[in-house]
């Protein structure tokens, strides 16, 4: 009797440590990226909701190997082959209650400054077109400089690990600021204060303004949503459930404004679709009206209608041209890309793009009688430039690492394109728009990521990051390539300068 009992206090124990050991190793190796409550962080939330298109081995390969393109390292070497299969078990086991978060939470969480105090006119004396913020990841700070004197006018704190450029409204006096985890911040720049905040998401992807400044879309992956948000005081304007034709939930990958078609158009994670909300006043003007639907409670039919394209693949990110009827798709599986017109609901063309092309950092300019766009590529070391005419590749520049950003302005003859994988991470290489010649590789602090450029409002000067926690923004200038000023900061990501997003410059990404 007494050896039984012992036997079954020792399979309880047994059992008790092989159920703890998974989450002693999450609560080691992942909680302080993905949250401690596996909802996410500066990664996304770990839980099976977000775990869609990732099977077993696939989850157990990625924790072993690292993930191309993000912050996810590899614990080939800190985990064995038995802790990454109880880790990826782990985290595939729903979460006893994942919290709700719709309306009703996300008013709860609306926190309006009451400090702030709103001004006339700006409280200093720069040139409100060529303010530029960077986004410092260090100590989540953004720094609002002066795009004459780089001089810095302010430094304030953001919500935890933003991602994605921010939003400025149309005259360039709001800036929306998103984080990974949810929340969006709402900052007048002319006041210098945060004007409030809301947790939109509990894990989102980006944001997108309406081009009459009054709505913010938020893309989330969690839950599966699109929160429409007030610009005006962050009240929420509509939580839409995200699910494909047949009902499937699916995550939101990105979400961008397209401003000639007065709608907001979404990336779909999970289902091959993607999605136009309008926000204008009549839709069926844009020659569509049979093909959009409306949704929400019959009573009230949605203020955001919404048109569901069926794509033959899944589009993980896109680019727009000009006109904003045709989106240039790429897969996160990084096969190739396609071309779906948005007025006849349809793909026109395929595109020869390999090497999981970043489109979301896209960028183009006039090339002989035709516009080229250009993307970098998150696999392998090239910049793909495509005849947007065509949709055919014009070529493919052979550049020292795999990059994540490029940048260009309407006064440059440069387009400046980072390496930040592997080796080469600390070269920053400056090709010319019409040979397409690598003509300079820039190494401002050797074994530092460099990358990243935005450009002043005139295009003179190119500010480029060296993204390290100790790091700076080198501001160069960008027809002699040479330094002109260093200022120090903390893990300085993004810059996004008002002129030039405001007016949606060639040379940058939406
Ligand atoms: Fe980003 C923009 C998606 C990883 C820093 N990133 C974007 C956008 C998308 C996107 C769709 C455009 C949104 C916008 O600006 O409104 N990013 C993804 C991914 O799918 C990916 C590969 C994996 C992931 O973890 O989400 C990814 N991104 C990263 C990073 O690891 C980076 C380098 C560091 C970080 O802060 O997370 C990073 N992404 C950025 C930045 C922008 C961005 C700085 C804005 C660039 C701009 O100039 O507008």
């Amino acid at each position: 009797m007494i050896r039984f009992i012992a036997s079954l206090s020792a399979a309880v124990i047994c059992a008790s440590t092989a159920l703890a050991e998974p989450a002693k190793i999450y609560q080691d190796a992942c909680q302080d990226c993905h949250g401690a409550n596996r909802l996410g962080g500066l990664g996304p939330a770990l839980i099976p909701q977000t775990l869609k298109r990732m099977r077993g081995p696939k989850l157990e390969k990625v924790i072993r190997d690292g993930r191309v393109a993000s912050q996810m390292p590899a614990f080939t070497d800190s985990l064995s082959d038995e802790e990454i299969k109880a880790l990826a078990e782990y985290i595939k086991t729903p979460l006893d209650e994942v919290p709700p978060w719709d309306e009703e939470q996300i008013e709860a969480s609306r926190h309006l400054n009451e400090d702030y105090k709103p001004v006339e006119k700006p409280v200093w004396s720069s040139d409100p077109m060529n303010i530029t913020l960077a986004v410092e990841t260090g100590d989540h700070h953004v720094s609002v400089l002066d795009g004459d004197t780089f001089e810095r006018l302010d430094r304030f704190p953001t919500p935890f690990a933003v991602h994605g450029g921010p939003k400025f409204d149309p005259k360039g006096r709001y800036v929306f600021i998103m984080s990974r985890d949810g929340w969006v911040q709402k900052y007048d720049l002319y006041a210098l204060q945060e004007v409030g905040r809301v947790r939109a998401g509990l894990n989102s992807r980006n944001i997108a303004m309406s081009h009459d400044g009054k709505w913010l879309a938020v893309a989330n992956y969690l839950p599966n949503t699109l929160t429409i948000l007030s610009t005006k005081d962050l009240s929420v304007a509509e939580v839409h459930e995200v699910k494909g034709k047949d009902g499937t939930p699916s995550r939101v990958s990105a979400v961008y404004q397209a401003p000639p078609r007065e709608s907001f158009v979404l990336a779909l994670k999970d289902v091959p679709e993607i999605w136009e909300v309008f926000y204008g006043p009549n839709p069926p003007q844009m020659g569509f009206a049979h093909d959009w639907r409306m949704e929400g409670p019959v009573k009230h039919p949605s203020p955001f209608p919404i048109r569901k394209i069926t794509t033959p693949d899944y589009l993980d990110d896109f680019f727009f041209d000009q006109s904003y009827e045709y989106v240039m798709g790429a897969s996160r599986s990084g096969e190739g890309g396609l071309v779906i017109d948005l007025v006849i609901g349809q793909k026109t063309a395929d595109l020869d793009l390999p090497g999981m092309p970043h489109l979301g950092s896209g960028i183009t300019w006039k090339y002989g009688d035709t516009t080229v766009m250009a993307t970098p590529h998150l696999k392998d070391g090239t910049v793909s430039v495509i005849d947007m005419k065509t949709w055919k590749t014009v070529k493919r520049i052979e550049t020292l690492g795999p990059g994540f950003f490029m940048r260009s302005h309407e006064n440059s003859p440069y387009v400046w394109a980072d390496v930040f994988f592997g080796p080469n991470k600390d070269a920053m290489h400056v090709i010319d728009k019409q040979s397409l010649e690598i003509i300079k590789t820039l190494r401002p602090v050797e074994g530092a990521t460099v990358a990243h450029v935005e450009f002043t409002r005139d295009g003179s000067h190119a500010l480029v990051s060296v993204w390290e926690d100790d790091g700076a923004v080198i501001v160069y200038d960008a027809e002699t390539l040479e330094e002109v000023k260093r200022l120090p900061m903390r893990k300085p990501s993004g810059k996004y300068n008002v002129w030039n997003k405001i007016t949606f410059s060639e040379g940058t990404s939406h």
